[in-house]
């Protein structure tokens, strides 16, 4: 049985969610979300390699995000929320996936981290260059789902997994306004699945 290592409101959102709408079985173990300020170091989560999430899928173990969704749903999709390889939404869902963990989460994780340590004037500017720099990723954003309802279309894709839960942050740290307004129905959209509901929940 997969087991997955989970904190709330962290990446592991992701693959709950994914668990979620493929209905897999799974356990999901639960383990306190410890930020590591120093001096505690990274990678100190009760987890396998001391992140979230982690995935045990029998003899194997996993971290990141982005591999674990791409795993999962290779393995056990049986070719639900994932275009087939060598299809042409193939090339923009593998895109997306990376997009959202690679280059549109780290400008708003650098911002969690400040404010985690209550020092986000130590540098100054640095917190408002991050913001920049996520508020460039979330026009590439708004302008990609200019007319769709998801990344690939009508459809709803583990692309949209992965993006869901960076745009979750965006909105937490107070980056999603009305000037963004198709990003804005897009999440409200996500926000609506149940299963996104549920891995939220716990
Ligand atoms: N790129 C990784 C990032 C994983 C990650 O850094 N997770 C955070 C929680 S959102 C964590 O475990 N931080 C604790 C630490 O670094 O000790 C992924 O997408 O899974």
């Amino acid at each position: 049985m997969l087991k997955l290592y989970h904190s709330p409101r962290t990446r592991s959102v992701r693959i709950y969610w994914l668990l979620e709408e493929l209905r897999l079985p799974y356990e999901l173990e639960v383990v306190p979300f410890r930020p590591p300020l120093p001096p505690a170091r990274p990678f100190a989560q009760a987890s396998p390699y001391g992140k979230v999430p982690a995935l045990e899928d029998g003899d194997l173990t996993m971290f990141e995000s982005g591999a674990i969704l791409e795993y999962v749903l290779e393995r056990y999709g049986e070719g639900r929320l994932a275009p087939a390889p060598g299809t042409p939404l193939r090339a923009p869902f593998l895109q997306w996936i990376h997009f959202a963990e690679g280059t549109a989460f780290p400008p708003l994780g650098n911002i969690a981290w400040h404010i985690f340590r209550g020092d986000a004037e130590t540098i100054p500017g640095a917190v408002a260059d991050y913001r920049t720099w996520a508020g460039a990723a979330l026009d590439v954003l708004e302008r990609a789902l200019s007319g769709k309802d998801h990344l690939l279309g009508a459809d709803f894709s583990g692309a949209d997994i992965m993006m869901g839960y960076t745009l979750l942050c965006a909105k937490w740290f107070g980056m999603l306004s009305d000037d963004r307004p198709n990003l804005v129905g897009y999440l409200a959209r996500l926000e609506g699945r149940p299963a996104l509901g549920k891995a939220l929940a716990g």
